[in-house]
C-alpha cells in the first residue's frame, strides 16, 4: 500500500464533512501540528528535567497539573489560533472557554483534553490528546459563547484523539467511519495505517476498569465484574482485565482488539471521573462510528444535554456485545 497522508485522505474521502473540505483540512492540520510538537516533547520528557513533574498548580478538576499538561494546552491553542478556523476553545486545563480574538470569523469551536492520562508522563506510559469540534451557534464575527460549546455529542462535526504510544497516531471521524494515521517522524507526516476501524465482530474479551474502586461502585457493577471473572468455557469466560490508567490507550486497544472500558459512578463521585465534553463525547462518536456503543450506563452519551463545560458522566464504551452485557446488569436484567 502506498503512502497516503492525512490531508490526501481527507481530500479524497471526506466529502461528507459538514463544512467545506478546506475547513476540515485546516482543522486536521492544526491538530497534526500540535500533535507533532507534543510528540517531540513527550519523547524527550525523560531527558528534559524541566518538563517532568508537576507545575505546583491544580486545574479546575483539582488535579495536579503536570508541566506537559500545561505545555500541551498552550501548544494546541497556539497552532489552532494560527489556523484561524476555530473561534473559541474549551479545555480540561482551563476553568472557562477562551476566545481566540483574532479568529472571530471562525465557524467552529474546539474542546480538548490536551494531555489525557498525564499522571503516566513520569512513568513513561502512553498518554493522549482528545478533541471535539462543533459548528458555532453564535453569529460569525462575534466572541464565542458558552452555548457554542454546550451542544449534545450528536452535533460534533469532528472528533478524534492523538495517542503518544509505541508510535504516535492520530485517529479521527467526521461521521464517515473512523480512520487512523501513524506519524512517521522521518517524513514529518501522519500516514494512513488504519482505514475504517471497527470493533471486531465478536466484540472481544477485554474489560477495563479500575478494580481498586470496586468497593465504591454500585452492586450491579460489582456483579458484572464478578461475572467477567467466572470460569465458563462455553462463553469464553473469564474475560481479560486490562487497565492502563490512560483512557486513550485503553480505548484504542479495546477498539482494535475488542473490549469495554468502564468508569462508573462511585459513592464518592456519583457521576464518575470522566468529562462529557472533551473525553466522553468524542470517544462516544468514534465508538459508534466503529460499530460500538457508549452509554452513561442508561442513556446514549451522544444524546446527553450538557450543562457545564467540565461536567462528569459515568462512561461505558466499547463493543456492542460487551457494552450491552455490562449495562444489562445495571438495568437489573441480570444476564448471569
Ligand atoms: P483512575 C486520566 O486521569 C483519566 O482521566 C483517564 O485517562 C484514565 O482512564 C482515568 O483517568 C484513570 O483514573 O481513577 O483509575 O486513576
Amino acid at each position: 500500500m502506498g503512502i497516503t497522508t492525512l490531508e490526501q485522505f481527507a481530500r479524497e474521502h471526506e466529502s461528507s464533512f459538514s463544512g467545506n473540505c478546506e475547513d476540515l483540512i485546516g482543522l486536521l492540520s492544526a491538530m497534526q501540528l500540535g500533535g507533532k510538537v507534543v510528540h517531540q516533547e513527550v519523547n524527550k520528557a525523560g531527558l528534559m528535567q524541566h518538563i517532568l513533574g508537576a507545575v505546583g498548580s491544580q486545574n479546575v478538576q483539582g488535579e495536579e497539573q503536570q508541566k506537559l499538561d500545561v505545555r500541551a494546552n498552550d501548544v494546541f491553542i497556539e497552532v489552532i489560533e494560527r489556523q484561524g478556523i476555530i473561534c473559541g476553545v474549551g479545555s480540561e486545563e482551563l476553568d472557562d472557554h477562551v476566545n481566540l480574538t483574532s479568529c472571530k470569523n471562525g465557524e467552529y469551536v474546539l474542546l480538548m483534553d490536551p494531555l489525557d492520562g498525564s499522571s503516566n508522563i513520569d512513568v513513561n506510559v502512553s498518554i493522549g490528546t482528545i478533541f471535539s469540534v462543533f459548528k458555532r451557534k453564535s453569529p460569525i464575527g462575534t466572541d464565542a459563547v458558552l452555548e457554542d460549546f454546550l451542544q449534545p455529542g450528536t452535533e460534533q462535526v469532528l472528533a478524534g484523539y492523538i495517542l503518544y504510544g509505541s508510535s504516535t497516531m492520530l485517529v479521527y471521524t467526521v461521521g464517515n467511519g473512523v480512520h487512523g494515521f501513524t506519524y512517521d517522524p522521518g517524513l514529518g507526516e501522519f500516514c494512513l495505517s488504519h482505514q475504517n476501524m471497527k470493533f471486531p465482530a465478536n466484540g472481544g474479551k477485554i474489560y477495563s476498569i479500575n478494580e481498586g474502586n470496586i468497593g465504591q461502585c454500585d452492586d450491579s457493577v460489582k456483579r458484572f465484574v464478578q461475572y467477567c471473572q467466572e470460569d465458563n468455557k462455553e462463553d469464553g469466560r473469564p474475560l481479560t482485565a486490562r487497565y492502563i490508567g490512560s483512557l486513550v490507550a485503553d480505548f484504542h486497544r479495546n477498539l482494535i482488539k475488542g473490549g469495554l472500558y468502564i468508569y462508573p459512578g462511585t459513592k464518592k463521585a456519583p457521576n464518575g471521573k470522566l468529562r462529557l465534553m472533551y473525553e466522553c463525547n468524542p470517544l462516544a462518536l468514534m465508538a459508534e462510528q466503529a460499530g460500538g456503543k457508549a452509554l452513561d450506563g442508561y442513556q446514549r452519551i451522544l444524546e446527553l444535554e450538557p450543562n457545564d463545560l467540565h461536567q462528569r458522566v459515568p462512561f461505558f464504551v466499547g463493543s456492542n456485545q460487551l457494552t450491552d452485557l455490562a449495562t444489562s446488569f445495571l438495568s437489573n436484567e441480570i444476564t448471569a
